[in-house]
């Protein structure tokens, strides 16, 4: 009965979302509370009573960034004071910025736990996948529930929306605040890999503070397997790397590394770079395992004498 509810539910709400997603997201303010609520409770040691944030005012300066305005002609300073009441310092060698891989490199932060990603930031949490511009027409200046708005990614005829010119602003403040190591995980089906007008490129890598980041090291994924050096020694690449070494940024490079492979192939084990990665793997596992065996037989022969022993 759970089962088949849950199942209900599921298939309702997948054919429901793909219908609405060019419009505005509806509860938009509830919505935003509420992410903020959660992103400090699941950090009560640094969101402790004496640090809490005001969701309520959080809210108002994310709204007023774009309440009246119109939907291709938003004036980014707008967003200062939501950045400024949200932002926060992002571990040291932990930042990841990504192009062209939002599921994979969200798994593998894993929520701010093995690296960080802007939508793992305050800023950029709170706002993750919501859809929302203004509206001239409306009693609170937003659009409602029916309203498409412009996307984030950037036209010919809208370079300025609402969520273009938020998501500009939160990444140049999320590359502003890398310190030491860096990470950019990039998606092998993109043409060019590196892409100078992308997110990265345009707003995140000039952005980045000389000597404060001091090396980038960039994971290539691809979903088939890889002959080495094919993707990292490629043109779009060798101007990444040009490009941070005008910052005195050193460049490292890694096609399909293993800590993110085993991630993507939880999911994708039937692709060609998968059943190479596992396959890779058995060698040095398998001694691993030789030596477990080993310790868990020593230890078993040991606890087995001295219960022996005691029992006499
Ligand atoms: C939180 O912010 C709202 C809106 O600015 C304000 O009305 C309210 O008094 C603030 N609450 C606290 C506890 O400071
Ligand atoms: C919306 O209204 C505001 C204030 O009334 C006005 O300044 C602005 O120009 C209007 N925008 C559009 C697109 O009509
Ligand atoms: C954006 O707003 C700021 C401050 O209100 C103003 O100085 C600037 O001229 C505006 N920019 C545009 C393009 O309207
Ligand atoms: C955000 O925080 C970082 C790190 O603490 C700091 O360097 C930066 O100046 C802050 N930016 C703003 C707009 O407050
Ligand atoms: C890489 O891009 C392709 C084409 O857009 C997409 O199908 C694929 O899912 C992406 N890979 C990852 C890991 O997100
Ligand atoms: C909103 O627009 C509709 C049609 O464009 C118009 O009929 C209505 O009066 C407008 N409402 C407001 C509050 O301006
Ligand atoms: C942009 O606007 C022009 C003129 O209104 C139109 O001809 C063109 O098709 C639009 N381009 C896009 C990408 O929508
Ligand atoms: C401080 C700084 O370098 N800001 C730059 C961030 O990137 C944008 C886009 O390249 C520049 O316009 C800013 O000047």
């Amino acid at each position: 009965m759970h089962l088949l509810l849950i199942a209900l539910i599921t298939t309702m709400v997948e054919s429901k979302s793909c219908s609405l997603e060019i419009y505005a997201t509806p509860d938009l303010r509830q919505r935003v509370i509420g992410r903020c609520l959660e992103f400090q409770a699941n950090l009560p040691d640094v969101f402790c009573e004496e640090n809490k944030k005001n969701c309520t005012y959080i809210w108002e300066t994310f709204s007023k960034g774009f309440a009246f305005t119109d939907p291709c002609h938003v004036n980014g300073s707008g967003f200062h004071d939501y950045i400024t009441a949200t932002n926060h310092s992002v571990t040291e060698n932990k930042a990841i910025f990504w192009e062209g891989v939002y599921g994979l490199v969200h798994r593998y932060s894993n929520r701010g736990t093995t690296k960080v990603t802007l939508e793992d930031t305050m800023p950029g949490y709170l706002i993750d996948s919501l859809s929302f511009c203004g509206d001239n027409n409306t009693s609170d200046g937003l659009a409602g529930e029916y309203t498409s708005c412009p996307s984030y990614r950037p036209t010919e005829n809208c370079s300025s929306s609402a969520e273009t010119v938020f998501w500009t602003k939160a990444s140049v403040n999320f590359a502003r605040s890398a310190v030491g190591n860096i990470f950019v995980m990039l998606n092998a089906s993109q043409e060019p890999v590196y892409h100078k007008g992308s997110y990265f490129g345009k707003y995140e890598l000039p952005n980045l503070t000389r000597g404060k980041v001091t090396k980038a090291t960039v994971y290539i994924v691809s979903a088939s397997s890889v002959s080495k050096g094919s993707l990292c020694g490629s043109e779009s690449l060798m101007e990444l790397k040009s490009e941070l070494a005008e910052k005195d940024i050193d460049f490292e490079c890694q096609e399909n590394p293993r800590e993110v492979m085993f991630i993507y192939c939880a999911e994708n084990p039937s692709t060609d770079a998968c059943t190479s990665v596992l396959t890779s793997s058995t060698a040095p596992s398998s001694t691993l395992c030789h030596y477990h065996a080993f310790y868990l037989i020593a230890i078993l022969l040991f606890t087995s004498f001295f219960f022996f022993y005691n029992i006499k």
